[in-house]
């Protein structure tokens, strides 16, 4: 018997492979009629390194990359880098090596890992998002998207660190601080550019609920973050004289009007234009103002920060009744992005507007009844009621469940002409400009006479210049001596050039389009959508929201022939790769390798100092819990890596990566080589049809159709058990089982095939000792013979009186009265029939006995 070397049959293979260029995606011309499948994985971000994750949905992808090739599809399967982005500036900053060495560098290294695990990939279409070409391509694309009227200018806040006098990625906020100087963040307006994804808010909540192979979590979440909701936009009319330019009043978006009764006052937000107008002569209100701006720009960090208001001193009159005034504060929880910037405050059932109010002593009054609380006696305190029930204390609402209080008081509004109902979204314009260097330059020239002047197409791309220093916080580009300085392509008068570039977010936005084709818009066609993308849940919001967004602008300025403007037809989220987490005495967190256990204890094998093992959790370097996918290939070979991440759980679900399931992976790798090791050398004979023969091709063919089938539905794992069973039942083969010696070479050779999605070498070795023809990995996937499909025995319910006592399984070829037997005997019927006198059975063969007793 021989040993199967991984190492060396690994390389000979993949060696072997690009010399074939075996997985290069055939054109539409090359490709005739087969079908096509494009198969994509999230692509990495050039961190440097490989890690298990990393491994797990490349495998996936691969996968079904190489089960679609064998169903005999034109596949396209690529991989690329997305490259801008943060910790290269960061690695500039503190080692002083420069941005683009540095990616271009763990690119290198990052591609050598991959192509080790011997994924079906085609190389040939390989970028880096930072690549002058495809940032050069989105430069393009921007401007016409800007021509389109999908790009704009307005001014946002962004992170400011006072200290440093420099603007942070929200990524360097850390716990309200900025990252490298200490010192508390702040709100700055600067003017950014915004892409017009609100344009398409309803489309992409429309089209999200037709994707039907898709996570449904991932949907609602999609759905959730769009956040479509209805409700009145309405103004209140100043009740004494109205501050200048604001004689209609001030607007509110609400989703509650039926809560209108309950309003006790008015909020607008610090940034609200009245705010402004108010504090130009206010110092207080300034000083207000600035409080409020000391929290970070996130979402998060607004709604945890404690409620403050400030009093205008202003009152509004109630749309209902003219008797009553509502005084109009500041509120540091309205932000100026959503609706129109300020609300009418109902304390009694909304959480932040019960905590103002408790704060400052506004009215609290009550206006919905839960089902089965009395009106006399039912009060708020801390927590609002956001429940359903009864109008009261409502005037010409009382009575009327919510949703129809909602219906009258907005009718009621538009009749008094003061609003009308309204559909608004959470979902914002996406702000795209960092004040960064290692991104995509935003390709417009500021002209004091022309305005905002684009690049001419002729200067793309516009490169970043190379010779900058990180050595001051903030932006190289701002600073750099030359590159900014430009003339205008419109006037030639003395302009400069924008110093932003583009949220990273964006160059991941249309990669896909990009792999299909560089620009030829047929191939997109053909390629397009994505059949299969494969990726993390963390990009279930961002990620995939941008990418549709793209689609529909791409298609809209003419880019890509996509009529659904959905990108990816199938998307699957896999899970992660969690390991046991291990700590030393004095409570350092250590490596799998530092520990050992003996006994059932663990110690650190340094100093022999008892170890604690902790909770298994995703891993990741800060615990220390990583394995590093070059160790597990260089010990065992990439099939056994690529075999295990896909074993153990569901795809969608964790796996946590163990010592001794490797090595268990690794011993069955030597086992099916067995199979093949202990074929003869000769060819293969007739399979035969005795018994044990038809058995033995029963089981290899009902394996085939299997693993086909749990492939088709995402349940990897599923085929995994399935190929350990088949791998058994053939060991067992080789014994005295009666089978023939072509049964056995059959089943190895379907076998081998069907091993390529997993462990593609193992199937090429395997392949070859048999002598199959050329590559497996270009082999067509086995089709089994239906009629070994076909069960021998078969399960009937048996009926008694047309009531369902039992069931019986009993070979097909088995003669009527048998069956008759049969379904007497089987002891909960006959438990049933004692005593009882046997009028007539009747035998639906394959299906059902029924049995008539009197
Ligand atoms: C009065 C009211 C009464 C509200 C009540 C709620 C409960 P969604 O569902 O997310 O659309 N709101 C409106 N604009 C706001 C802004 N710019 N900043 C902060 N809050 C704002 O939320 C809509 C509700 O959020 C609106 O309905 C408004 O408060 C608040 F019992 O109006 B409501
Ligand atoms: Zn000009």
């Amino acid at each position: 018997a021989t040993r199967y070397d991984p190492q060396a049959a690994e390389s000979r293979w993949r060696a072997a492979w690009d010399a074939a260029d075996l997985f290069r995606a055939k054109s539409p011309a090359e490709a005739g009629d087969a079908p096509k499948a494009y198969v994509l994985e999230m692509f990495p971000y050039p961190s440097g390194r490989l890690h298990m994750g990393h491994v797990r949905n490349y495998a996936m992808g691969d996968v079904v990359a190489r089960h679609k090739r064998a169903n005999g599809y034109n596949v396209l399967h690529p991989m690329g880098w997305d490259a801008f982005g943060m910790p290269a500036e960061n690695a500039a900053m503190q080692r002083g090596v420069h941005p683009g060495k540095w990616t271009y560098e763990n690119i290198a290294a990052m591609r050598a890992q991959l192509k080790k695990l011997g994924l079906s990939l085609d190389w040939s279409r390989e970028f880096a998002t930072c690549d002058p070409e495809y940032y050069g391509a989105q430069q393009a694309l921007f401007l016409k998207m800007m021509e389109k009227g999908l790009v704009y200018r307005k001014a946002s806040k962004v992170n400011w660190d006072p200290v440093d006098n420099t603007v942070l990625a929200n990524e360097q906020v850390v716990d309200g601080r900025g990252w490298r100087s200490g010192a508390i963040v702040e709100q700055r307006e600067l003017t950014q550019w915004f892409f017009r994804i609100t344009d398409y808010a309803d489309d992409l909540l429309e089209q999200v609920r037709k994707l039907d192979r898709w996570p449904e979590k991932v949907r609602t979440m999609q759905a959730n973050w769009i956040g479509r909701s209805e409700g009145l936009q309405m103004r209140f009319e100043f009740s004494g004289d109205a501050p200048e330019g604001f004689e209609s009043g001030v607007e509110i978006f609400t989703t509650r009007p039926d809560t209108l009764f309950g309003a006790s006052f008015i909020a607008l937000s610090p940034d609200h234009p009245l705010t402004l107008q108010l504090a130009a002569g206010n110092n207080a209100l300034t000083h207000f103002r600035a409080e409020c701006a000391a929290v970070g720009t996130s979402e998060e960090a607004i709604e945890k920060a404690p409620k403050l208001g400030f009093d205008t001193g202003l009152t509004v009159q109630h749309p209902f009744d003219p008797e009553r005034t509502l005084p109009v504060w500041v509120a540091n929880f309205v932000l100026m992005g959503y609706g129109t910037g300020a609300i009418f405050g109902c304390p009694a059932h909304d959480q932040r507007d019960i905590e103002f109010a408790r704060k400052y002593g506004l009215d609290v009054t009550p206006v919905v009844l839960p089902p089965d609380a009395a009106a006399a006696s039912f009060s708020v305190e801390d927590d609002a009621y956001t429940g359903i029930g009864t109008l009261f204390n409502s005037g010409f609402l009382d009575g009327l469940a919510i949703d129809d209080a909602k219906r009258q008081a907005v009718a009621k509004i538009e009749s008094l002409g003061l609003g009308e109902g309204k559909v608004n979204y959470r979902l914002r314009d996406w702000g795209v400009s960092r004040q960064r260097y290692w991104g995509c330059p935003i390709p417009v020239i500021h002209c004091a006479a022309c305005g905002i002047v684009p690049v001419p197409a002729s200067e793309l791309p516009l490169r970043l210049p190379d010779d900058v220093a990180f050595d001051k916080p903030g932006n190289p580009l701002d600073r750099h001596p030359t590159w900014k300085h430009t003339t205008c392509p419109s006037c030639a008068g003395k302009a400069v050039r924008e110093t932003d570039t583009l949220d990273t977010f964006v160059d991941s936005s249309w990669y896909w389009a990009r792999f299909a084709s560089p620009d030829d818009m047929a191939e997109r066609a053909y390629w397009l959508p994505v059949d299969q993308y494969v990726g993390g849940v963390e990009h279930a919001v961002l990620h995939l929201l941008y990418a549709r967004f793209f689609a529909r602008a791409m298609r809209d300025v003419g880019e890509l022939d996509l009529p659904s403007g959905e990108p990816f037809a199938g998307l699957f989220t896999q899970g992660m790769v969690t390991h046991e987490t291990y700590k030393a005495a004095n409570g350092d967190w250590l490596e799998p390798s530092e520990v050992a256990n003996k006994d059932g204890a663990w110690f650190e094998i340094a100093t022999g100092a008892p170890a604690h093992v902790g909770p298994i959790e995703k891993m990741s370097k800060s615990k220390k819990n990583t394995v590093d996918p070059d160790a597990i290939i260089q010990a065992f070979g990439a099939d056994t890596a690529r075999w295990f991440v896909l074993s153990d759980s569901p795809p969608e679900r964790d796996v946590e990566w163990t010592q001794s399931g490797a090595e268990g992976a690794a011993r069955f790798v030597q086992r099916i080589w067995s199979i093949f090791d202990g074929l003869p050398e000769t060819a293969a004979p007739a399979p035969g049809t005795d018994a044990a023969s038809i058995a033995l091709r029963k089981a290899s063919h009902k394996a085939v159709a299997a693993i086909d089938k749990t492939i088709n539905e995402f349940r990897f794992n599923s085929a995994v058990a399935g190929i350990h069973e088949w791998v058994s039942v053939l060991k067992k083969a080789e014994g005295d089982t009666g089978a023939t010696l072509g049964a056995r070479f059959e089943g190895a050779s379907m076998l081998a095939r069907c091993l390529v999605p997993f462990m593609p070498h193992l199937a090429e070795s395997c392949w070859e000792r048999l002598g199959g023809d050329g590559f497996v990995s270009a082999a067509a996937w086995p089709t089994p013979d239906p009629a070994l499909l076909e069960d021998d025995s078969v399960t009937m319910a048996v009926q008694v009186n047309g009531k369902r006592r039992g069931e019986i399984t009993v070979s097909k070829a088995l003669a009527k009265d048998a069956v008759e037997a049969a379904a007497h005997a089987e002891p909960d019927v006959a438990a049933f029939l004692e005593g009882k006198d046997i009028k007539k059975t009747i035998v639906v063969p394959g299906r059902i006995v029924n049995i008539v007793v009197a």
